[in-house]
């Protein structure tokens, strides 16, 4: 395959955390596919497995893999990477700021996912979305995105890998499309 080839090539964007972080609301959002109700969080269905799709990214097309983060999931994509984290471009990891409960599992599934793209798409970009900073909520003292930050910082640092971080909220569609370099 040329390089002329190469370049048309579709962009894979992986959007991955654990479940009920609003991965897949931020994709719908995103694509309008929903349309958000102030203080109304849309009822959603848990993703099975790796739901596909295809958006337009920096104008060019994109494939999309959303992987739905229950626990069954989570340990098919870890014992199979070579499935699904191959030829990655775009590595989004979203973090539930609310959601104290499964933080530290989210820091593992992190660092799990964060080696085998590693390994197998060393290039991807790495992009953090602390999700759920709604208007309303009121930050909380036990700082969860500092947490986290401070558990998988030193990994990133060490190698010297770059990353990115926007906070998130499907209550002002402006930071989820900055997230995603449409503003
Ligand atoms: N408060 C608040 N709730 C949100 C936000 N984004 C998504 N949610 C809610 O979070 C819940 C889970 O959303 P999903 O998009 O299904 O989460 P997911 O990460 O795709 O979950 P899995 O598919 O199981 O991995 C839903 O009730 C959403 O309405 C947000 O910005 N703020
Ligand atoms: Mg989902």
């Amino acid at each position: 395959m040329d390089n002329a080839e190469n370049e048309e090539q579709p962009i894979k964007l992986v959007i991955m955390g654990m479940e009920n972080a609003g991965k897949t609301t931020i994709m719908d959002v995103l694509t309008g596919k929903i349309n958000v109700t102030p203080n109304k969080p849309p009822s959603m269905n848990p993703t099975k497995g790796v739901e596909r799709s295809t958006i337009l990214f920096f104008e060019k097309e994109t494939k999309v893999w959303d992987f739905g983060g229950q626990e069954s999931f989570r340990n098919k994509y870890l014992s199979n990477p070579k499935k699904y984290f191959y030829t990655i471009s775009f590595f989004y990891y979203v973090v539930d700021i609310q959601d104290y409960y499964r933080l530290i599992q989210s820091v593992m599934y992190f660092k799990a996912v964060f080696n085998l793209i590693r390994k197998y798409s060393p290039e991807a970009k790495i992009i953090f979305l602390f999700h759920k900073l709604d208007p309303d909520y009121v930050p909380d003292e036990r700082n969860l995105k500092g947490k986290f930050l401070e558990k998988v910082e030193p990994d990133l640092k060490l190698e010297n890998i770059p990353y990115t971080i926007y906070d998130t909220t499907i209550f002002d569609i402006k930071s989820i499309k900055t997230a995603f370099g449409q503003e």
